[in-house]
């Protein structure tokens, strides 16, 4: 008798017909080999051996370069289970579409059967998954990104309770390229597309959509959030949460040298994208880190951005489309104020300077979370660590302040489900297109948005001492278009505010969107912020905000009978509280 785990894999060889069949293990011999034939084919370029060991360059197909929200569906039996925010297919039509897609897509390739563990071995809150891919460059990415191998299959033995991605680059045609979940039946397919999240199934796929679906069902919560802990002077680490829309600078957040480490203040990495939280049994809530690397995007990371994982991409890293110098070591836009002379782009071509970036800006490093010398001594805890804060924040170039704490979970629940962030041309400070992401979930809720509002709310029931929720904004701009607040490891005096809130001796003003630092509360000293800088950092402004609440509204209608009334009546309740105060509060 074939286990559960067999008879897939057998019918998905049958489908795809590929010419051999390798189960990873996860050893260090097998990614030799992995490596090894990668070199042989082309599919890696070694770099620097000297100063970057052990690390290679893959360089993906131009047309598939990203996530590709546009081809990534939920497939239920109605449209109403996915709600207004996602791409929807019937979940049997969705399969008669694709499935001639998959047949004999393998012909003549080499199929990895890949079975990973999203969270700590060891850990009751950590989930199985097995994707099958007949890419290599994928198992190798999946095996510094979850725990692949044995531990996965130990875990496994002969159940049934795994979440089978099957994945096949095809033939790498945007045309034919679907990202398919069927939550239901816990399936995921992905054909067409061999990067990142469309392809590494354990991450956005499973961690996020099928987990999020999983969660609701179970009274867990699987959220796009970083996890970090803040030391204090005594030593003491208190543990926070974020949910930050991409390229918001949310891996910098979570690995970032503090300002006030002089002062004893030291941030600890334990997740820098997703977090799986649940109600523990003395009522705190409890995250893990499903993930065990960062797949993070290069251009702008920096000595100064993040010294963390400039250290750690030194050695045992993946780089996708970056830049090549001369001497064979990576290189992306920022990384110094001016390019090596000689660079090889990311498509292989001599670069000349000032036409096209030299790296993708979407290229990437995939590294192991324990290379970084930030990562928390208890990040792989494998019952999870009591989160004290969750943080929302977004870009808002004139609208929301530094930080504000919201009045409670409820609310908090209102300020992260009304999250947005604008794009903005950095060279002239010109507002852009705001983005409505609600806590930076709208390319990954795998269900009706609406209903997930409600889930956030029944967590908070549960909750004796729920997590203070605060809103930051690290991203507001004076008249002239310039940034008001210096960012990157400044942030951290936030981080402390927060802390000193949580812990009930920092001062705040109440405002109509809730709770904003009295000057004299934040700790400046050592940075050169002026009064009026101070003020127009903190500053509410009752008729920006009115629009706001305007347009909040029009984005709540979409919900239509899935928003949960809580949410409509902290709406109502804020208009009320912005029609009662004078135009701007000062603090
Ligand atoms: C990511 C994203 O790549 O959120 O993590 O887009
Ligand atoms: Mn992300």
């Amino acid at each position: 008798m074939s286990t559960p785990l067999e008879a897939w894999v057998e019918e998905s060889a049958k489908l795809t017909q590929p010419s051999k069949i390798i189960w990873c293990d996860g050893s260090e011999a097998e990614n030799e080999r992995l490596t090894q034939g990668m070199l042989d084919d082309g599919t890696y370029l070694e770099l620097n051996r000297q100063t970057y060991p052990h690390c290679y360059l893959h360089r993906s197909s131009p047309n598939d370069v990203a996530r590709t929200e546009s081809l990534t569906f939920i497939c239920t039996p109605k449209k109403e289970d996915v709600g207004p925010t996602n791409n929807w297919m019937d979940s049997v039509q969705a399969k008669e579409k694709v499935r001639p897609l998959f047949a004999g897509a393998m012909k003549g390739r080499t199929m990895y059967v890949v079975p990973y563990l999203m969270g700590p071995a060891g850990s009751p809150y950590s989930r199985i998954g097995v994707e099958i891919t007949d890419s290599p460059y994928v198992a190798a990415s999946m095996r510094i990104m979850s725990r692949m191998g044995k531990v996965a299959l130990a875990r496994l033995g002969k159940s049934d309770d795994f979440v089978p991605g099957l994945h096949s680059l095809a033939d790498l045609n945007p045309d034919r390229r679907f990202i398919l979940h069927f939550p239901e039946e816990k399936l995921i397919w992905s054909v067409g597309s061999g990067y990142g999240g469309n392809a590494l199934l354990g991450k956005k796929c499973f961690a996020l959509r099928i987990a999020s679906w999983m969660a609701r069902e179970q009274g867990w919560m699987a959220e796009h959030m970083l996890i970090l802990g803040l030391e204090d002077p005594s030593g003491k680490v208190t543990y926070m949460a974020g949910a930050f829309p991409s390229a918001c600078g949310k891996t910098n957040l979570a690995m970032m040298v503090s300002a006030l480490e002089q002062q004893g203040y030291r941030v600890w990495t334990v997740g820098d994208d997703i977090a799986w939280m649940h109600v523990a049994s003395d009522g705190t809530l409890r995250a893990i880190n499903p993930e065990a690397g960062f797949f993070g995007v290069a251009p702008g990371t920096n000595g100064k951005t993040n010294p963390n994982v400039m250290t750690a991409i030194h050695h045992d890293t993946i780089f996708t489309n970056v830049a090549l110098t001369e001497s064979r070591e990576p290189w992306w836009e920022g990384m110094d104020p001016a390019p090596p002379a000689r660079l090889t782009d990311w498509h292989g071509n001599r670069w000349s300077s000032g036409k096209t970036p030299a790296a993708h800006p979407n290229s990437r490093y995939t590294v192991p979370a324990q290379q970084s010398p930030s990562i928390s001594p208890r990040w792989e805890d494998p019952e999870g660590l009591p989160i004290s804060a969750l943080i929302f924040g977004g870009r808002r170039a004139r609208l929301a302040p530094l930080v504000y704490e919201s009045h409670n979970w409820q609310h908090g629940v209102f300020v992260g489900a009304t999250m947005a962030s604008e794009t903005t041309a950095a060279a002239t400070g010109a507002v852009g297109v705001t983005r409505r992401d609600p806590m930076a979930m709208l390319p990954f809720c795998g269900y009706n948005m609406g209903d997930y509002f409600g889930h956030w709310l029944q967590i908070g029931s549960k909750l004796k001492k729920p997590p203070k929720i605060f809103h930051v904004n690290w991203f507001r701009r004076d008249a002239d278009g310039k940034f008001l607040w210096p960012g990157y490891g400044e942030n951290v005096r936030v981080l402390k505010w927060m802390l000193d809130r949580i812990e009930g001796h920092a001062g705040a003003s109440d405002t109509p969107i809730g709770c904003v630092p009295t000057a004299s509360s934040l700790t400046l000293d050592g940075l050169s912020i002026g009064p009026d800088t101070l003020h127009e950092l903190l500053a509410v402004n009752s008729n920006a905000w009115a629009e706001e609440e305007q347009a909040v509204e029009r984005f709540f209608a979409k919900f239509g009978a899935h928003l949960p009334g809580a949410l409509r009546d902290e709406q109502k309740a804020l208009a009320a509280r912005l029609a009662s105060v004078s135009t701007v509060s000062a603090t």
